[in-house]
């Protein structure tokens, strides 16, 4: 006789020792499954004060029941109510994961995140020494179901705050699924070398975290309003449980070699010409001036100054790095910056110098949506080392992702 295969599943899950949606290799260190009369305050602090100026967020309003924690979504007098628990543990590596509803309510922002605990406002200003201190390098976004955000999506992703500021890889996912109307698992997986989020199970996207600074954190779960108007949905957020699971040492290095097989192979390979080839990217560079690196719209990159409001433009330094020419010949130079179709094309422009010699063609000016090469010209190179620079010479948010140096005259890096 067939069993239906949901059975299976159920039995597998159960004689592995954890729910479906836990990777292999991990075990439970600690979770919370709300299952005590009240919440639990030497594990959990809860989100309270001014989240924004029509946003307070409340003990009151955060309350446990039927097994679940639930964030109210109403309105308190005028303003729209918000709150949550952060966990008073640190954590760092492992694989952690909620069970949540959403409340549904146009406004109201519900979430998994994670960042330290010092609120917004003492990040923003310096002269708090201790959060600032302890301001995070990178937060880890498990789900966001912003105020703006339809009932069957969210977004999800990593931001790197410091040393640089920007998104390093941050989507949207669309599911048919109601999220306001059933439970669903969000999960996310973030080990030295890559970050895993799942949803329900799946995995939904790898990104690579090499080369990124890390920092350990406090697991956020918590609802508040983006829009004053905000109006309640189904009264609140439900948190079913949070786990945090520990990934058994023998079992990293097999699962993380399979994760960045696949990030290296969705990148593709190198081109290669016929000639002889010096790569060099520019967050790389020796000395990197008034250049900033950043991840910019999942690229590793060097951001340039960016005008202040009513502000005279500071003074530019040129990023300076030292290349080895492996033979004497003529080179081309070929540039890789970013640049916008619609919003102030080839504004954002910059310049290349090689030994001395600064290209005639201006970077950044390629009139495209994102990264794309440009022709830098020809320069005659000696064997031995030879200085590049990249030159802020718009001030005006210039980006560059990698230079090459060809002997190919006829090679074109963006491929035929
Ligand atoms: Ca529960
Ligand atoms: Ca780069």
């Amino acid at each position: 006789m067939r069993r239906p295969a949901i059975l299976c599943l159920a039995v597998c899950a159960a004689a592995s020792g954890s729910p479906a949606t836990v990777p292999p290799g991990y075990a439970l260190t600690w979770a919370d499954e709300f299952e005590a009369p009240a919440v639990d305050t030497n594990e959990w602090t809860h989100r309270t004060g001014k989240i924004r100026p029509f946003c307070i967020g409340k003990a009151e309003y955060v309350s446990i029941g039927d097994g679940a924690m639930k964030v109210l979504c109403a309105r308190d007098g005028d303003l729209p109510t918000g709150g949550g628990l952060i966990t008073k543990r640190r954590h760092r590596h492992g694989y952690f994961e909620t069970r949540a509803k959403m409340d549904g309510g146009p406004g109201f922002h519900e979430s998994m995140w994670t960042t330290w605990l010092g609120s917004m406002e003492a990040f923003a200003d310096p002269a708090q020494g201790g959060a600032w201190r302890e301001r995070p390098k990178i937060e880890i976004d498990c789900f966001e179901h912003y105020g703006t955000h339809g009932p069957r999506e969210f977004s999800y992703g990593i931001i790197e705050w410091f040393p640089a500021k920007g998104g390093v890889s941050r989507d949207l996912h669309a599911t048919s699924d109601d999220l306001a109307r059933d439970f669903h698992v969000y999960g996310f997986e973030f080990q030295p070398d890559y970050c895993n989020f799942f949803f329900d199970g799946k995995l939904i996207r790898t990104v690579d975290m090499r080369g990124l600074p890390q920092n350990d954190f406090h697991i956020w779960l918590t609802c508040i309003a983006t829009d004053r108007n905000a109006r309640p949905g189904n009264g609140g957020c439900l948190f079913d449980y949070l786990r945090c699971y520990a990934i058994d040492p023998a079992a990293y290095p097999g699962r993380r070699d399979a994760f960045i097989r696949e990030i290296e192979a969705r990148q593709g390979p190198t081109p290669k010409s016929r000639g002889t080839d010096v790569w060099i990217e520019a967050e790389a560079f020796s000395e990197l001036g008034t250049w900033t690196a950043a991840w910019d719209n999942g690229t590793r990159a060097i951001r340039g100054l960016e005008p202040g409001k009513g502000k005279a433009p500071a003074k530019a330094i040129a990023a300076k790095t030292t290349a080895q020419i492996p033979e004497r010949g003529k080179y081309r130079l070929w540039v890789r910056g970013r640049d916008f179709a619609g919003d102030h094309p080839a504004a954002r422009f910059f310049s290349v110098a090689v030994g001395g010699k600064r290209s005639t063609a201006r970077f950044g000016t390629h009139r495209k949506d994102g990264f794309a090469w440009q022709d830098g010209g020809s320069f005659d190179l000696e064997k031995g080392s030879v200085v590049i620079e990249i030159i802020d010479t718009s001030r005006f948010y210039a980006r560059c992702d990698k230079l090459l140096l060809t002997t190919d005259a006829g090679f074109d890096p963006a491929g035929p």
